[in-house]
């Protein structure tokens, strides 16, 4: 029995999306699908499990995006949180509550747990100089500075990490830091701000992590918070300077608000609260420290990696400090899912998003379900391709799977006009296959392994078909019609119990074989004895999945591309394509040396020309160059330069050019020069 089994009572939550922009594929890879499936897992085996999520709506992530669109944070929130609820409903992911951070009941528990800090004396108050905008008038939220990680030396990290290499970061770690409002570099001005002391938790991070290990946490996830652990732990403020979010409840902290990694996680818990009020149950089991340890429930977050540190270190600390609430038993975080050799990207639209899938693949939630398990990024990065979900639904889900099924149902209806004689499966090889794939999954399921999980369970079609193919029931019928019977029959007890151990993987698609076989309930527990008994009538066959055609893998392609060139000029405006190799030789044939301008004047009755000296080592020779656009003749005097030196004479305006300067033109037609370092002599080659 797996350490999880033992539990009475769950508590799984998936992280909180930002309520700022759709949900795409990486989302459900990362943080929801596997959780769903876990709790459906969980259901099935008749425990008491509460699931939990909601939008995440404070923070710059929505504040960003507000002056994106032009709009205020609360239409953002309300656009997205709606857009995005109503996405997780039509997939199917199956919370009991999708709430929000926006509400009532969140804001004053988050507030709570702040005082609580508090009055406990947990908070060290530190006044200190934080990043300011001159120009926008505002202290700068993490999010709104970037820079240089010091770490990874990435140049897009943010004020509070690098999404790079994932290291928890303070805005003043960033190298060359820049606003994000104005573009410019922020100055440093005094602010007070109220820090959680994860220097002073540290050892009791260690031993309780240490026992996460022991726990079989996985590898990716123990790995990050030992290497923090291991360049120890600052102080983090809990507190900025902002006006969105959480009013931090203190007099002398007016216009302040809660840092969003602090009252986020708390969302988990308020959720639970509201939920307990519309369903009368008691949030405090699925949260605080029983009596009894054994009474507590099981705390699981299903997050991406991006997301650790703050599931790991921060929100355990907060907890950990409260002293009421329980601690998560595991956080199963997932690595990134890539698209098409390339992340998944909102501000490039390289994404597949789940509503316009939703709308353009009616009723085939479980194809992506099954795509998407098959290659969940469990321990690492893992890709989606269009070409790869046609191939794993044809080749799996319609081959193996449904043609199981279908030529079981065929055949049954042929011979016996689809009713049984037979009441149970009578074949101890497969009946200890069954068995055997039962306990495989749950191991799987309960270690976070969830592609396994799933092969497990198309394995033992597999086994069906080939148990099919060795019987042969279309040749035998007429020879030996009983052994035929109990073939088939023996099928269709294993098309039961596949969907059985489909639930939670492929939640519509078990429903729909239940119909065929003409069960009452569209849910089987596990313990629960399937209602296949002598008499039963089965119903008329009819294909649980569908091929997936040519035409609609190109289409989806098609269209990926003309988005991501739709959105492409954002970033990259007509950069050109590099021109055809050439040869060594060729190159080599260009003598390009360093050199010095030594005299520049305009050359008359031309707007662009420039005449030139330039020493170039060699000798002080003449160029024209047309750069008169861009810079007056007197700035440019004594100028390091590149120029081309064995480029045919050439007669400009009477004037004969010896050569030519290398410039960059940049994407919107400025030139400027191609210089060596000051180190340089004049003379010395380029290659
Ligand atoms: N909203 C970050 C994210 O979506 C954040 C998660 C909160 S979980 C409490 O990546
Ligand atoms: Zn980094």
């Amino acid at each position: 029995m797996s350490e999880l089994d033992k539990f009475k009572r769950y508590t799984v939550t998936s992280a909180l999306p930002y309520a700022n922009g759709p949900l795409h594929i990486g989302h459900l890879a990362g943080a929801y699908l596997p959780a769903d499936t876990f709790v459906r897992h969980l259901r099935l085996k008749r425990k008491d499990v509460v699931y939990i999520c909601g939008s995440d709506e404070h923070g710059a992530a929505i504040t960003i995006k507000a002056k994106k669109e032009g709009t205020t944070p609360q239409e953002i929130i309300d656009k997205y949180h709606n857009q995005i609820k109503k996405s997780f409903g039509d997939f199917g992911i199956g919370f009991n509550i999708y709430h929000r951070t926006s509400s009532p009941i969140h804001h004053d528990l988050s507030q709570e747990f702040f005082l609580n800090l508090y009055e406990k004396g947990e908070f060290i108050e530190k006044e200190s100089e934080q990043y300011y905008d001159e120009e926008f008038d505002q202290f700068l939220a993490d999010r709104y500075i970037i820079g240089t990680c010091p770490n990874c030396k990435n140049d897009g990290a943010y004020g509070d990490q690098c999404e790079k290499c994932g290291t928890s970061l303070s805005p003043t770690d960033l190298i060359n830091p820049k606003s994000t409002l104005s573009g410019k570099e922020p100055i440093l001005r005094l602010t007070k701000h109220w820090y959680l002391p994860l220097d002073k938790y540290q050892p009791w991070l260690e031993d309780w992590l240490l026992e996460g290990k022991k726990n079989k946490w996985k590898s990716n996830v123990y790995g990050q918070c030992s290497s923090w652990l291991k360049s120890g732990l600052q102080p983090r403020s809990m507190t900025r300077d902002l006006d969105w979010g959480i009013d931090v409840p203190l007099e002398e902290a007016k216009g302040k608000k809660l840092y969003v990694w602090m009252d986020a996680p708390i969302g988990y818990i308020s959720a639970t609260k509201q939920w307990a009020i519309d369903n009368g149950k008691d949030w405090k089991l699925y949260w605080k420290n029983q009596e009894k340890e054994e009474d507590n429930s099981c705390l699981l977050h299903f997050i991406g990696k991006d997301n650790i540190v703050f599931h790991c270190i921060t929100f355990p600390s907060i907890l950990h400090a409260h002293g009421e609430y329980i601690l998560p038993q595991n956080v199963p975080a997932n690595e990134f899912l890539n698209l098409e050799g390339d992340k998944l990207s909102t501000s490039r639209n390289h994404a597949v998003w789940l509503h316009e899938y939703l709308d353009e693949f009616p009723g085939k939630q479980d194809e992506l379900r099954f795509v998407l398990t098959s290659i969940l990024p469990e321990t690492s990065d893992s890709e989606f391709t269009w070409k790869d979900y046609q191939a794993r639904i044809n080749n799996e889900l319609v081959a193996i799977l449904g043609n199981f099924v279908n030529r079981v149902m065929i055949l049954m209806h042929k011979y016996y006009d689809g009713i049984l004689e037979q009441s149970t499966l009578n074949d101890v090889d497969l009946s200890n296959q069954v068995g055997n794939t039962y306990s495989e999954m749950d191991e799987n399921l309960q270690s976070f392994k969830f592609r396994q999980g799933l092969s497990s369970v198309i394995d033992l079609a597999r086994t069906g078909n080939r148990y099919l193919t060795e019987k042969e029931p279309w040749k035998t019928f007429k020879t030996d019609p009983e052994n035929t019977r109990v073939v088939l029959e023996n099928c269709v007890q294993l098309i039961g119990h596949l969907g059985v151990l489909m639930q939670p993987f492929l939640p519509n698609a078990s429903k729909k074989l239940f119909q065929l076989l003409n069960l009452e309930n569209d849910t089987v527990y596990y313990d629960e004895a399937l209602d296949l008994k002598k008499g039963h009538q089965l119903n008329k066959p009819e294909l649980l999945f569908e091929k997936v055609e040519d035409e609609v893998i190109e289409r989806q392609l098609e269209k990926l591309k003309q988005k991501t060139q739709a959105a492409a000029p954002e970033k990259t405006p007509n950069i050109s394509e590099a021109k055809e190799n050439i040869s060594f030789e060729q190159f080599a044939a260009m003598d390009i040396r360093t050199g010095t301008i030594l005299e520049a004047e305009k050359v008359a009755k031309t707007k662009k020309l420039l005449k030139l000296k330039i020493d170039t080592g060699i000798d002080q020779r003449t160029v024209v160059s047309g750069i008169a656009e861009f810079f007056e003749p007197e700035s440019i005097i004594g100028k390091k330069v590149s120029i081309l030196v064995n480029l045919e004479p050439r007669e400009i305006k009477g004037i004969q050019s010896q050569g030519m300067i290398l410039m960059a033109e940049n994407l919107d037609g400025k030139l400027s020069f191609v210089s060596p370092g000051d180190e340089t002599n004049n003379g010395s080659t380029v290659r």
